[in-house]
């Protein structure tokens, strides 16, 4: 008899051991996602259909990082570099700003860039640059 309540006790005690290191987990990956989230100010989604930059439009806070992500089927690019698009004007940098440029973005890629020169970003998609896939970031002091 006692044997056997020990045993019981031993069973429980590992349940609890099994639900605190789960509840650890839980609480571990918990804490991580808003960390990786905190480190870009904005997020930028790309759509196929239309294709566009989602939103179009973000503002953010100098010394902030905006990061893209091509959650879309096809080909895109985050391009801030007047020389890499086919209409120069779809284009624009603050002066002092440096330009970037993804390159091909697959599906599931993410590309980060961080903002330390103030003022109106406008940037483009390579391969959707004729379908007006256009974005703005606003870069405030
Ligand atoms: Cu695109």
């Amino acid at each position: 008899m006692r044997s056997l309540m020990y045993l019981g006790q031993g069973r429980i005690a590992a349940m609890v051991k099994t639900a605190l290191v789960i509840g650890g987990l839980t609480l571990a990956m918990g804490v991580a996602q808003p960390a990786s989230a905190d480190s870009a100010a904005v997020v930028v989604k790309m759509s196929d259909k239309p294709p566009k930059f989602m939103p179009e439009k973000a503002t953010i806070k100098v010394g902030q990082t905006v990061q893209w992500v091509n959650n879309a089927q096809t080909l895109h690019s985050v391009d801030a570099d007047p020389s890499m698009v086919q209409n120069a004007k779809d284009v624009v940098l603050p002066p002092g700003a440096k330009p970037f440029d993804s390159g091909f973005m697959t599906p599931g890629n993410t590309y980060e860039h961080k903002f330390t020169v103030p003022g109106t970003y406008k940037y483009t998609c390579v391969p959707h640059e004729k379908d007006g896939m256009m974005g703005e970031v606003v870069v405030t002091k």
